[in-house]
C-alpha cells in the first residue's frame, strides 16, 4: 500500500494543489498539547484566517478516525481543540500505530511535514519547532523534528525555538543534518518569544521573491528542509530576562518530577502559561499568526515563479 492512499484531502484543499495554487500546512499538536481551551481553537481558526487573508488556502494536518487528514472541517477542528490532551500526541513513528487504530492525534511538527510532504505542500508553519533539550548530553532528548527537517521537501516558518530548548545544540544538530536556516529579515536566530538569541545565522533573506527562489532551489538541491527563521513582532514580544527566569522554573519542575519523553515539551509549555499568568500564551499566539501569514505570502510567491 502507498502512504498516499491514507491520506484525505478536503475538497478544498484538492482543488487548489490541483490548481497550482497556493496552500499553507499547519499542523495540530499546537491545538491539542501546545496550547489550552480555548485559545488553542481561537488560535487554530486565526491561523486559517491569516493564510487566508494572504490568498492561501490553509491545510491543517491532523489524525481523525484513522485517517491522515489534510484540511479540517470546522466541526473536526473543535473536536480536536476540545479532546485536547486526550488524544495521542503523534510523531512521524506514531503515525501507523494511531491510523492501525482508526484513532486521533495531534501531528508534531515532524509528522506534519511528514503528510504535507507526501500531499506535495511546499510550505508550513508553526510556532517553534522541538530541538535539542536541555541536557540532553544526559537525556539524550532530541525532537524529531529536527530528523525530519533533514529529509523534507516542504519549508518550514517558525519563529526560533524557545529557550526550553538548548539553541546552540539545535542549531549545530541542524548543520550536521543539512537542513538550511534562513533568517527572514533578520541575522540572529530568533529566540521565540524573544526577537534574538545572540546566535548568528549564516543567511539571511529580506524580500519574498528571494525567499521564494531559495526555496524552490532548497527543494530542487536537496535532499533536506528549509527552516525560515521570523521572529516575534516586535509589539508583542516579551522581556527576554523575565521569560528566561520562568523557563529555567519549568525545566528545574521537569527535572524533579521525572518527567520524560513525548511529556516533556507539553509539560513545559503548559506550565510556562502558568507561570506567566498567561502573558507567553498571548506572545504565542502572535506569533504563530504572524508565522502563518508568512507562510501564505510566500506560498503565494511561490506560485507565481
Ligand atoms: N514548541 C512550541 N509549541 C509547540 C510545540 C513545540 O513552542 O506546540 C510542539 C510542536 O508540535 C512540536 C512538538 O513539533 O511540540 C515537539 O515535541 P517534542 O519536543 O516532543 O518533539
Ligand atoms: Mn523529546
Amino acid at each position: 500500500m502507498d502512504a498516499k492512499s491514507l491520506l484525505d484531502l478536503s475538497s478544498e484543499v484538492a482543488e487548489a494543489l490541483a490548481a497550482r495554487s497556493p496552500v499553507v500546512a499547519l499542523e495540530s499538536t499546537i491545538i491539542t498539547h501546545g496550547m489550552p481551551f480555548p485559545q488553542n481553537l481561537e488560535t487554530a481558526r486565526m491561523l486559517e484566517a491569516a493564510v487566508r487573508a494572504q490568498g492561501a488556502t490553509p491545510a491543517t494536518i491532523a489524525v481523525i478516525d484513522g485517517r491522515l487528514k489534510v484540511g479540517l472541517t470546522g466541526a473536526e477542528l473543535e473536536r480536536l481543540a476540545k479532546l485536547s490532551g486526550g488524544v495521542v500526541k503523534a510523531s512521524r513513528r506514531d503515525l501507523a500505530a494511531v491510523v492501525a487504530r482508526h484513532g486521533a492525534a495531534g501531528t508534531t511538527v515532524a509528522a506534519t511535514i511528514y503528510v504535507a510532504d507526501l500531499a506535495g505542500i511546499e510550505i508550513f508553519a508553526t510556532g517553534g519547532i522541538g530541538g535539542v533539550h536541555r541536557g540532553a548530553e544526559e537525556t539524550f532528548d532530541i525532537s524529531a523534528d529536527l530528523i525530519e527537517l533533514s529529509r523534507t521537501r516542504t519549508a518550514v516558518v517558525c519563529a526560533g525555538a524557545k529557550s526550553i530548548l538548548d539553541i546552540e545544540k539545535t542549531l549545530e544538530y541542524l548543520e550536521s543534518n543539512g537542513v538550511a536556516i534562513c533568517g527572514y529579515r533578520c541575522d540572529e536566530f530568533p529566540a521565540f518569544y524573544a526577537r534574538s538569541s545572540g546566535v548568528r545565522l549564516d543567511h539571511r533573506c529580506d524580500g519574498l521573491r528571494d525567499l521564494a527562489r531559495m526555496v524552490r532551489l532548497q527543494r530542487e538541491i536537496g535532499p533536506g528542509g528549509l527552516l525560515i527563521a521570523n521572529p516575534i513582532p516586535e509589539d508583542k514580544a516579551l522581556d527576554p530576562d523575565a521569560i528566561e527566569a520562568r523557563i529555567a522554573e519549568a525545566v528545574a519542575e521537569a527535572k524533579a518530577q521525572g518527567i520524560a519523553k513525548k511529556e516533556v515539551t507539553p509539560f513545559l509549555l503548559g506550565r510556562i502559561v502558568e507561570l506567566t499568568g498567561g502573558r507567553s500564551l498571548e506572545a504565542n499566539m502572535a506569533l504563530v499568526e504572524n508565522n502563518a501569514s508568512l507562510a501564505a505570502q510566500l506560498a503565494v510567491e511561490l506560485s507565481r515563479l
